[in-house]
């Protein structure tokens, strides 16, 4: 929602060089790279610290974001704790068929959860670089955009009083339920979406992983994924009808339909554990265009979803955090606005593409499933192809890393 007007007490409110709205993978990133350039910044977060450092969602990070995040010296503990993944594994037609991608392409999976991410993210930003983060802000609203000197205010936790920042730019990085999306003019911006039709039941269990990969299941009943998150929890998907009740997923009934689904001659049961979390998510996408209207940039879901079918949504969030970041430094501390001008083409690139590969595999784990048997074959001859043709595999494993030097 658009407020126009000055906010109330603007006279007296704070300034700010940038307002960072969300303390998630993208905020946090950004206001780091502010903070490493001594630019002034803020970052209002609705939740407490404990939520986002407990908030269990993302777990595979691609190599070039891993790379990105330890030149910065914002890598914390992910190079001592990360997994390191060089295969998946595909079930399908009762048997396994390993996909070593390591070997085709040099690169690798980190697996390290998100959690852990944002609490090294928060500690280097609040307690290593000082920077300001006010947690458990409320009704933030975003004023003046139309002019070079935009203003956010918030409903203070303790006070309940209305706080003012006046700022040069805001970072809309609250998430696909923010509210900087809102915030875009419609008539200068389009909201593009794509719903699969499809829900996916995401599970966390306390179990160790069944296997030392991540797992596809391809099979009639529907798609099943096994991601390992670390030594006693694992990830696990179920395909369900969207908008499905998590309560008509008894626990007996999870793992019957994980054992199925994953089964394959010489593969071992799954190791079961009690559900820590039980949700459905519907298998949907967007994409804003352009991420940028004036003084208010996206970054991350604000501007664009991709649901969790290929485990793109926070390496993409990393990409536009370090371009934001860089362009805003640019510009604040040189003059130099190249890369504001290009920000917003430059991340939907990289968006554009992550959204296509998602689509093409959200047809393979869902085809088998879809009760069209041609539908059903031929995404079975498209799954085979990547066993008997390299360029095919190769192609494959560069979309799966995200490992393309350019988009
Ligand atoms: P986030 O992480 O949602 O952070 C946004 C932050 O903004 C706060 N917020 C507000 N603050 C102030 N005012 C408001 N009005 C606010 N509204 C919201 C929120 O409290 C929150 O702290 O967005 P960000 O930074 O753009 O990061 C995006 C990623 O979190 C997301 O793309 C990934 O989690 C997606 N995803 C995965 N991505 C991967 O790259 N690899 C994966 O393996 C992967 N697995 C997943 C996933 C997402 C999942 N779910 C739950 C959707 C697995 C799952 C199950």
């Amino acid at each position: 929602m658009i407020f126009p007007s000055s906010p109330p007490g603007s006279a007296t409110g704070e300034r700010r060089t940038v307002v960072v709205v969300g303390a998630g993978p993208a905020g946090l990133t950004v206001g780091n790279i502010l903070r490493d350039a001594s630019v002034d910044c803020v970052v209002l977060e609705a939740g407490s610290r404990r939520f986002i450092e407990t908030r269990p969602r993302a777990g595979v990070i691609e190599e070039w974001a891993v790379r990105a995040l330890r030149r910065r010296g914002l890598a914390g503990n992910l190079p001592a704790a990360a997994q390191v993944h060089d295969a998946c594994e595909f079930r399908f037609g009762g048997e396994r068929h390993r996909f070593a991608y390591g070997d085709l392409t040099d690169h690798r999976h980190h697996v390290y959860p998100q959690p852990l991410l944002v609490t090294d993210l928060v500690r280097e930003y609040a307690d290593v670089r000082g920077g300001d983060i006010r947690f458990g802000v409320r009704d933030v609203r975003l004023h003046d955009l139309d002019t070079d000197r935009p203003a956010v205010s918030y409903l203070c936790p303790r006070t309940g009083e209305r706080r003012v920042l006046h700022c040069a730019f805001v970072a809309g990085c609250d998430g696909a339920r923010g509210v900087t999306r809102d915030a875009m003019p419609a008539d200068r911006t389009r909201i593009v979406r794509r719903d699969d039709g499809i829900g996916w039941l995401a599970l966390l269990a306390e179990a160790p992983p069944s296997s030392d990969c991540v797992l596809f299941g391809i099979h009639p009943r529907g798609f099943a994924g096994h991601m390992p998150r670390g030594p006693g929890v694992t990830r696990y998907y179920l395909q369900c009808p969207p908008g499905d009740d998590p309560a008509n997923w008894p626990h007996d009934r999870v793992w019957d339909e994980l054992r199925t689904r994953l089964g394959a001659a010489g593969a071992p049961a799954p190791t079961e554990g009690r559900l820590i979390e039980k949700r459905v998510l519907d298998m949907h996408h967007y994409v804003v265009e352009p991420l940028d209207a004036g003084r208010l940039l996206l970054a991350g879901d604000a501007g664009h979803l991709t649901a969790p079918i290929a485990a793109k949504g926070m390496n993409l969030a990393l990409h536009d955090a370090f371009l934001l970041g860089d362009a805003l430094v640019a510009y604040v501390t040189r003059g130099d606005g190249s890369g504001l001008d290009g920000y917003s083409q430059a991340c939907l690139r990289r968006v554009w593409d992550y959204q296509e590969f998602s689509q093409w595999l959200s047809d393979i784990y869902h085809g088998v499933a879809s009760g069209d048997p041609f539908r059903a074959a031929t995404t079975l001859a498209r799954l085979r192809r990547l066993f008997t043709s390299p360029t095919a595999a190769a192609a494959f494993a560069e979309q799966y890393l995200g490992s393309a030097t350019s988009f």
